[in-house]
């Protein structure tokens, strides 16, 4: 069942053609939705895409009233979501995307266990400005939580900003999403888990639950502070993090 719906959403994700949720097809429970992502993404490795890290989703109330889910879920990012700061992002690669602002953590010692918040900043190399692209397979961007999962979490792209050192004191920052150099949604850094280094230890519980471990280099995206956007045509869209600074591209 799970290698069956994992093809049908790889599929849907490669061709950029929107299908009905998984769970129409068959019912499936959180930890099935779990295989089902890994297997899809285990067909991307097959073509010859590479693992470069994880990211959260729902970690913030704005992005759990907007979609109206309550749990937080996790993702893998491959080299293919990555599109460069400054350039272009097609939009005929994806059904119906949204932009969302997002602070992004280098990891700088391998993770293959829980850690603790105070040792957290630890496995930080770096943090730097993230743009998340996410794209629904689903039909109208409608999901329940187990079909979200499935879809490994409407990962789509990621575009990222210049690194720095992670010394920067990251629990109040604002955080701005732009279009055309207009603001279209403000929020802080303090609305993801409280705190984004947070992040890091939940990361490390999801992923080492699974089975799995979280390895230097790896990036590691904390989840949007804000709602997400919708992009169209000829925009240029901009996430700015106070302290941090700001990254962006023009949707084509
Ligand atoms: C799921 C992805 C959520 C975030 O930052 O909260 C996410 C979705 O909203 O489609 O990436
Ligand atoms: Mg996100």
């Amino acid at each position: 069942m799970q290698l069956e719906l994992a093809q049908i959403i790889d599929s849907a994700a490669r061709e950029a053609r929107a299908v009905s949720q998984l769970s129409h097809h068959q019912a499936f429970t959180e930890a099935e939705a779990y295989q089902i992502q890994a297997a899809s993404i285990d067909r991307r490795i097959r073509r010859g895409e590479r693992l470069i890290g994880y990211k959260l989703g729902f970690t913030s109330r704005a992005k759990m009233a907007q979609m109206g889910v309550h749990d937080m879920i996790w993702g893998r990012l491959t080299d293919a979501m990555l599109y460069e700061e400054g350039g272009s992002l097609p939009l005929d690669r994806f059904i119906h995307p949204r932009a969302e602002p997002e602070i992004a953590f280098r990891i700088a010692k391998r993770i293959e266990a829980p850690i603790h918040l105070l040792e957290a900043s630890q496995y930080v190399a770096a943090v730097a400005p993230a743009l998340e692209i996410i794209d629904s397979r689903y039909e109208r961007f409608k999901f329940s939580l187990e079909d979200v999962i499935a879809d490994n979490c409407s990962s789509a792209g990621v575009v990222l900003g210049n690194w720095r050192a992670a010394d920067a004191d990251l629990d109040n920052l604002g955080m701005v999403l732009e279009v055309d150099q207009r603001p279209v949604q403000v929020g802080s850094s303090a609305a993801i888990l409280g705190h984004p280094l947070r992040c890091l230890v939940a990361a490390a519980r999801l992923v080492t639950q699974s089975g799995g471990m979280i390895e230097a280099g790896a990036i590691l995206l904390a989840g949007a502070a804000t709602a997400a956007v919708y992009l169209e045509r000829g925009q240029y869209v901009q996430a700015r993090v106070q302290d941090l600074g700001r990254v962006g591209i023009k949707v084509i």
